[in-house]
């Protein structure tokens, strides 16, 4: 077997080439209708899938948004009762987070890392499957609760007591307890696959240095998942046996201890909001590469800032508990500790701010989305440390200065990227380009209802309204702002909506897009738009960090991949040795079967404990299928 070669001469490639191809394709692809699509392994297929269906549950999301602002637009309104709101603003902030925010970030790695670290597929792709759906079950799960009038209303933190089973009856708390168990195996699954590719999938060559920044954050934000959501789904699981068996781990008149649901709920998130950013950080770093035609300055110190943004975040979760009534000590700790996470994100700025400056960036959609990433993002920090004073804290806590602070950094910290980085990769998914103008209007629309809509909540928040309330009497000074406040929201809204229209229109109606339509560096565009099922005909051998700058056309590759079977190259770790040839699953319905009895299972099991012993039966029988050896002449070889 030979590893490295140059790529073929064009007489080759016109022979040769076309019967290897074609051998590729039939490999590779995926069986039309209903069966296939359910089957599919393809991380291409299952990526687009998942950005889709997250960017579904954030117009979702959105709807119940401005429902809430209808009813704050006036005092006493009387638009949506008390208890609908108490739903509304704990199904909305529960979706941005667990069925938005990181599921989109991980389809985005999905979708990407595979084509970036230059391979044919994500490893383990049918857990790959198998992750997509359970989401979204744990999706179905959550969105059905709210039309049947019963879903989950104590917050997206649900607070114990007000979530145990003293003071949330019913089954609320339980199917927003469910939903986290949903939404985490998805992402631990997710995120695993993504350290495995990383690790073990690299074309060869690439070495750690010269791994797409992005790549990095994924990775980085994968070690986050792994670390964070066991520490949910503990707490979640634990919540349902104190409702449903009568445990006493939260009550603690049976010492339980209700505090532990607060350090169990903020030790996974806080992190969560540097899993949601820490991806952004990456989309930002490739796109102002691309715009400005040169490397991102400070590639080292940028991936260090990645890693220790990780590691800090762990080490702030208490900040979110100030008012909690903890040991005086631990509150200045956790104080200092949050002042110290804006040393690496003052690295990132810099970093990118002297890229910026280095070249002749070109303001296309995707630039101006990160312009206006870097001006909120950098507001949302300034209120974030304002926040982490404990004496602060203690005049704001639950205020809509707070509201109005973790909007400046969810969406200045990360819609705004996702955004851009939908212009910016877009052509490679559909092979079609986006509208400038449309885009241009957008960001217009988002960018001026986005701080219209959120800034003056920091006023209505030091004049004392509170979050999560329902309505307000016309005595308090509050009525003016609301209303702008709710109109803004609308123009906000009129910006996201040109934006959604902007890609149902272009996957049919847009201009062809070519390979790399913006002169990109990193391997995903070093195929055609949008990629063929087997990703790279050849895989790339990689010898810079900007392959596609230095070699362009003649990007060496490696060669003796069989083409009769799935098979991909595993590389060593640290230099991207190629050491093994490896076989990769094929297409199969069982992940799908499975994921249907695990739902089923999990649903049920909020109704009776009985439901985990009988329901292990068919999740084991579907693993079974899933995991049966297939003998095939092909692996003697
Ligand atoms: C699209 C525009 C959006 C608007 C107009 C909006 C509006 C609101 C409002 C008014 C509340 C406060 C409800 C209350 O305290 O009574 C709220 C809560 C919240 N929002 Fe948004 N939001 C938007 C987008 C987002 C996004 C994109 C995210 C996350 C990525 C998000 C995450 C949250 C969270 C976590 C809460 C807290 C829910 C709770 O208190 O349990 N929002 N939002
Ligand atoms: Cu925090």
């Amino acid at each position: 077997m030979r590893w490295f070669g140059k790529i073929p001469s064009p007489a080759d490639l016109a022979a040769g080439d076309e019967k290897a191809e074609a051998a590729l394709r039939r490999t590779w692809s995926t069986p039309t209708g209903v069966l296939g699509a359910l089957s599919t392994v393809d991380h291409k297929i299952i990526g687009r899938r998942y950005i889709a269906t997250a960017f579904v549950f954030l117009m979702l999301g959105g709807v119940l948004a401005l429902a809430m602002r209808l009813q704050l637009a006036f005092p006493e309104a009387r638009f949506i009762s008390a208890d609908r709101y108490n739903q509304i603003f704990t199904v909305h902030g529960s979706n941005m987070m667990f069925l938005f925010a990181v599921p989109v970030m991980e389809a985005m790695a999905v979708y990407l890392v595979p084509l970036m670290v230059g391979t044919r597929n994500i490893a383990f792709p049918r857990l790959n499957a198998f992750s997509y759906w359970i989401f979204l079950a744990g999706g179905l799960l959550l969105w059905i609760s709210l039309a049947l009038d019963t879903a989950p209303d104590v917050g997206w933190f649900a607070y114990v007591p007000l979530a145990g089973p003293q003071y949330g009856p019913g089954k609320r708390a339980d199917i927003w307890a469910q939903m986290i168990t949903f939404t985490e195996v998805s992402a631990l699954a997710v995120a695993v696959e993504i350290v495995v590719t990383v690790f073990k999938l690299r074309a060869p060559g690439m070495s750690l240095d010269r791994i797409p920044i992005f790549v990095w954050s994924m990775l980085v934000t994968a070690f986050l998942v792994i670390m964070a959501m066991p520490a949910i789904m503990l707490a979640s699981s634990s919540l349902i046996l104190d409702r449903l068996v009568g445990t006493q781990f939260f009550n603690p008149a049976e010492g339980g201890d209700a505090l532990l649901w607060q350090h169990l709920f903020w030790f996974f998130g806080h992190p969560e909001v540097y899993i949601i950013f820490l991806p952004a950080v990456g989309m930002v770093s490739a796109m102002i590469s691309t715009f400005t035609q040169r490397p991102t300055f400070g590639y080292l110190p940028l991936v260090l800032a990645m890693i220790a943004t990780g590691v800090l975040a762990f080490g702030l979760w208490v900040h979110h508990m100030f008012v909690a009534g903890l040991p005086r000590v631990g509150s200045s700790f956790f104080t200092a500790s949050s002042m110290a996470i804006a040393i690496p994100a003052g690295t990132q700025i810099f970093c990118w701010l002297a890229t910026l400056w280095d070249g002749r960036p070109i303001f296309k959609t995707p630039m101006l989305f990160i312009i206006g990433f870097l001006i909120t993002f950098v507001i949302g920090g300034l209120t974030g440390v304002m926040v982490a004073s404990v004496p602060f804290d203690t005049q704001v806590h639950d205020t809509y200065f707070v509201v109005a602070h973790f909007h400046y950094v969810l969406i200045g910290g990360s819609v705004f990227p996702l955004i851009g980085a939908i212009y910016y990769w877009f052509p490679k998914m559909t092979g079609r380009m986006m509208s400038e103008t449309l885009g241009r209007w957008a960001f217009g629309l988002i960018f001026t209802g986005f701080h219209l809509t959120f800034f003056p909540m920091h006023i209505l928040g030091l004049q004392g309204m509170p979050r999560r309330v329902y309505t307000y009497p016309p005595e308090l000074p509050w009525a003016g702002l609301n209303l702008f406040v709710s109109l803004s929201a609308v123009i906000l809204a009129a910006g996201f909506l040109i934006f959604f229209i902007d890609v149902l229109r272009s996957v049919r109606h847009g201009p062809e897009a070519g390979s790399n339509p913006w002169n990109a560096s990193t391997l995903e565009w070093a195929m055609p738009s949008p990629p063929p099922p087997y990703n790279f005909r050849h895989i790339p051998v990689v010898e810079s960090r900007e392959p596609l700058w230095t070699s362009g056309e003649t990007l060496p590759v490696a060669t003796g991949l069989r083409l009769d079977r799935r098979e991909l190259i595993v590389s060593s770790v640290a230099a991207a040795d190629p050491e093994a040839r490896e076989a990769s699953p094929a297409d199969s319905i069982w992940p799908f079967l499975a994921a249907i009895a695990t739902s089923i299972m999990l649903i049920a099991s909020i109704f009776s404990p009985w439901a985990v012993i009988w329901g292990a039966i068919p999740v084991a029988i579907t693993l079974t299928g899933w995991f049966w050896p297939k003998q095939t002449p092909e692996d003697e070889s």
